[in-house]
């Protein structure tokens, strides 16, 4: 019996309703694994190709027993259940990225954890220190409120307002 794992993962859309594909990945995760803390949604400037219609994202935990393997393979099947056609740097509806895998160190030419950029996104940094602030990027041996605090461009991240 492999142990369950905490993970984190980020969620984001350009594409479609984007509250509500969020909703749904959230929904198709949980009936996978048991979702933990869920951070707010932000409406985020489109890093890298900036030609991009804007993002909502979020950071969620997850407790699971899938290998990263096995959850990398769950977040493909989600996204390709909800519509995602384009390669990485297209708009769609949905991305689900492996943030942190416990504190796995994982290079491999399918899959790195901790994600790669994830230190330098402020779309990341910003819903993840709202619930895992004091967790241990397991390569940089920072906590992820030492990450938030030191990345820039935290202006291009607004808290949606979700109460109306
Ligand atoms: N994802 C990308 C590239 N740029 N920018 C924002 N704001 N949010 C994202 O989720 C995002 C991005 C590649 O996956
Ligand atoms: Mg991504
Ligand atoms: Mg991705």
């Amino acid at each position: 019996m492999t142990d369950m794992v905490t993970a984190y993962l980020s969620l984001g859309s350009n594409l479609g309703n984007r509250q509500e594909n969020l909703d749904m990945a959230l929904k198709l995760l949980s009936q996978r694994m048991r979702l933990g803390k869920i951070s707010s949604i932000y409406d985020t400037e489109p890093v890298g190709d900036i030609k991009q219609p804007r993002f909502l994202n979020l950071c969620c935990e997850v407790f699971t027993r899938l290998s990263p393997e096995g959850l990398l393979a769950l977040a493909k099947g989600i996204e390709g259940k909800m519509g995602r056609r384009g390669r990485s740097g297209e708009p769609r509806p949905i991305d689900i990225d492996i943030l942190l895998y416990g504190d796995a160190v994982i290079n491999t030419p399918d899959l790195v954890i901790p994600h790669p950029r994830m230190a330098e996104r402020a779309f990341v940094l910003v819903p993840l220190a709202e619930i895992a602030p004091s967790v241990v990027h397991p390569v940089l041996k920072k906590t992820i409120k030492e990450l938030r605090k030191a990345v820039k461009e935290v202006q291009g991240v607004l808290k949606l307002d979700t109460t109306s």
